[in-house]
């Protein structure tokens, strides 16, 4: 099994090391072979000099194209070379390296499920994010249940594994801001299995967060009006078994 490990990363300097450094010194999983790419996605730090001195492939975005442009960046890559999975893991830090066994776990058994979403909202362990966040989380997680009709207990969690259904669809269409729910609903939409395990989450290792103020408002007025829109639109257009493959 080949899996590739994507960090969207966006003036991570200061974390990316470190966390490039734990994905290295993970004891080797049985069959599972690992290679990393890190998307720089425009910054203007050193984050492209440190993922080459860590050890990492780089892709570096010629200009900022947000989370959901550097992440399909690094989804296009892991379907165009025909990995078998791959994971997105934030440079910051906030994704243990030490919890992936624990996240791709489904993944490797005899019936794998498309889409994994690691949860910090179910053992509630670890860094649980501010009051605020958990409310506007709350919210995404009622649209999504009562919208596209799935559950799933931490729908802004960027700590998830791909399988190639899911490569195949996310290679073709995925949001391009603060695209976690959006992708959700359109997964389900096409009819993708989508599973959460509960991981162990941790406060960004440096670096600054860019939700906060007015942009924690636009957020939940986009994503609640995108999940809807998204779900109801996609149902219309793209049966589970005729996801165009745009790597043939
Ligand atoms: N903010 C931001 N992050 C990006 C961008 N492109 C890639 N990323 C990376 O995407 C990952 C998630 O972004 P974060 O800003 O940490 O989002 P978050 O984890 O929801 O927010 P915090 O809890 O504040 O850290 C990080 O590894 C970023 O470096 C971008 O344009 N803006
Ligand atoms: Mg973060």
């Amino acid at each position: 099994m080949r899996l590739l490990i994507i960090i969207p990363a966006f003036n991570e300097q200061q974390a990316l090391s470190g966390v490039i450094a734990e994905i290295r010194a993970l004891p080797p999983e049985d069959g599972v072979e690992i290679a990393i790419v890190v998307i720089d996605d425009g910054s203007n730090d050193r984050t492209t000099e440190v993922a080459h001195a860590a050890g990492a492939r780089v892709v570096r975005l010629c200009r900022n194209l947000g989370i959901g442009g550097a992440v399909q960046s690094g989804l296009r890559i892991a379907h165009r070379e025909a990995f078998d999975f791959a994971v997105q893991l934030d440079g910051d830090g906030q994704h243990p390296p030490s919890e992936l066994r624990r996240l791709i776990g489904p993944a490797l058994s005899a019936s794998p499920p498309d889409l994994i979403v690691g949860t910090r909202y179910r053992d509630k362990d670890g860094f649980q994010s501010t009051t605020l966040r958990r409310l506007g989380s709350w919210w995404l997680r009622m649209i999504l249940r009562i919208v596209a009709r799935l559950r799933i207990s931490d729908p802004t969690s960027g700590f998830r594994v791909y399988g190639r259904r899911a490569l195949r669809l996310f290679d073709e269409t995925y949001p391009y801001d603060f695209p976690e729910p959006e992708s959700l609903a359109i997964a389900r939409a096409a009819g993708l299995q989508i599973t959460e395990v509960s991981v162990t989450m941790r406060e960004r290792q440096g670096g600054t967060s860019s939700i906060a103020g007015f942009r924690s408002i636009y957020y939940m007025l986009k994503v609640t009006i995108a999940v809807a829109l998204t779900y109801i639109r996609a149902r219309g257009r793209v049966p589970s078994d005729e996801v165009p493959d745009a790597a043939k």
